[in-house]
């Protein structure tokens, strides 16, 4: 880092005389330089001089770091990504016992869910979503955009964006497809193994003419692969780590297709370790807090919700929380009805359960989280005139985006005295985790709409937490 700081300090001044021509030229190099060596320095008088930090303690040091990127099926929703994001957490952890690796957050956007249109919704860093700080007091993360700025100075950053000289070595990883293998689990029998293999399906990244790989990369153009390699992959998250630490050297490894990994020990302690780490970000918790508060007479002292901010501390008994005098619900439809599922119910239905449960739990209030079309949601007011919705105007959503009102929505359903969701949907799930968190008893979350005609309308699992 000492080296950076030497390059940011010398580089302002020696570019502000240049003539573009001449300063394009001495970039040029410059970046060559740092590329291809990274142990160049710029001394005073803009010149190069090679050699001074690889003697450099601190430079070595930097460049042990290595770091893991990872993405996810484009059609993925939001919570099984948050869900992912536990495996790869949990394989950084893994390969933390031999080496200083790093997790980087892949930006959020480009989500099938995020329909909302007029709303540019790629780049999102995860700080718009979940504080990163609590984050990073679990394993260590760095946001996309700091990954790229990386080593390097926000001058040299901003000049490269604005000339286009685009390669980065920090910006750059060997790229490992995962995959199923094609020919399914062999025998019938399971084991777990990684081996390359041939891509089975097409590859959704392509050379360009420097022989870099060209890919979605969240949105980001500059970003390229060095190399990309389809590997056969089953089993838990951290079977992947021998081979990143014996066999692949470059210092940025990107998984990408990571849900085809499983989470090293489903529910333990290390999986809730992580889960309890994703902290929403304050602004959502503000805005879900304000609303409980104004229209759920809900408020965390009376319902014996109290939250820590340090999740390392949260650590509440269950059955301590009451909850706010509502019932909290979540109704999944679009693609879940699509398909004719036979576990979601009809509007109709879903009315008809809510209405018992306010009944039995003496509950006058109902909150509302669905993602509903507006045709189905006119249904739904006409037959449950009085519930409750947190609806954004055009100038919030623009603020918070899908992702952040969908939070918010999570968060008022798990402050609700008793919740009621959708089988199957990880929406629903990770409202179970939240309430689990905040210490309700698990009669009051572990529940389900069950389909009209569902005849074994099995209920959700109750996962503790190990803290
Ligand atoms: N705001 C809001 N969005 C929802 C709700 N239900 C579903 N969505 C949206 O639809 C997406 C559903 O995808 P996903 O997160 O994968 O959950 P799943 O498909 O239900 O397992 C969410 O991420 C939201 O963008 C809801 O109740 N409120
Ligand atoms: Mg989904």
């Amino acid at each position: 880092m000492w080296e950076m700081a030497a390059v940011r300090r010398t580089l302002h001044p020696a570019l502000l005389w240049l003539s573009p021509g001449k300063f394009l030229a001495v970039l040029n190099v410059f970046l060559l330089t740092l590329t291809a060596v990274r142990a160049d320095v710029l001394s005073e008088d803009g010149a190069f001089r090679a050699g001074q930090s690889a003697t450099s303690p601190a430079a070595a040091v930097a460049r042990d770091v290595r770091y893991l990127l990872y993405d996810v099926n484009p059609p993925e929703g939001f919570n099984l990504r948050r869900d992912v994001y536990i495996r790869m957490a949990s394989l950084v952890k893994t390969l933390r016992n031999h080496g200083d690796w790093v997790l980087v957050l892949p930006p959020w956007g480009r989500l099938y869910h995020w329909q909302s249109p007029d709303i540019h919704q790629v780049r999102i860093p995860w700080s718009e979503f979940f504080s990163v700080s609590s984050l990073q007091a679990n394993v260590p993360v760095v946001e996309y955009e700091e990954f790229i700025a990386g080593e390097h100075s926000a001058t040299l950053r901003d000049v490269q964006r604005r000339f286009q000289l685009l390669y980065v070595e920090q910006a750059s990883a060997s790229v490992l497809v995962l995959q199923n293998y094609a020919e399914g689990w062999t025998d019938g029998k399971w084991e777990e193994k990684v081996d390359e293999r041939p891509c089975v399906e097409r590859l959704m990244y392509s050379r360009d003419k420097q022989g870099y790989y060209r890919g979605w990369f969240w949105g980001y153009e500059e970003t390229r692969g060095l190399n990309v390699t389809c590997l056969s992959a089953q089993g838990h998250a951290s079977i992947l780590a021998p081979l990143l630490l014996n066999n692949i050297t470059s210092t940025s490894v990107m998984l990408d297709r990571a849900e085809t990994l499983l989470h090293d020990h489903y529910a333990g302690k290390d999986y809730w370790d992580t889960r309890r780490s994703m902290v929403f970000a304050k602004h959502l918790r503000i805005i879900g807090d304000e609303f409980r508060a104004k229209y759920l007479n809900s408020t965390d002292e009376d319902d014996r919700t109290v939250y820590n901010e340090d999740w390392t501390r949260l650590k509440a008994k269950l059955g301590s929380a009451k909850g706010g005098p509502y019932l909290g619900v979540h109704l999944r439809r679009k693609d879940f009805i699509w398909g004719h599922r036979e576990d979601v119910p009809s509007l109709k239905g879903a009315v008809k359960k809510i209405r018992s449960l306010m009944k039995k739990y003496k509950l006058e209030r109902v909150f509302v989280a669905t993602d509903a079309v507006e045709e189905e949601l006119e249904e739904l007011k006409r037959m449950l005139p009085e519930m409750v919705r947190f609806e954004p105007t055009w100038e919030d959503l623009e603020l918070l985006k899908d992702g952040g009102v969908a939070i918010i929505d999570q968060w008022i359903c798990t402050h609700a005295r008793y919740f009621i969701g959708t089988a199957l949907s990880t929406f629903s799930f990770r409202i179970h985790e939240e309430r689990e968190i905040l210490g309700f008893d698990p009669k009051t979350t572990y529940n389900r709409f069950c389909g009209d005609n569902e005849k074994d309308c099995e209920q959700p699992t109750h996962w503790k937490i190990v803290y």
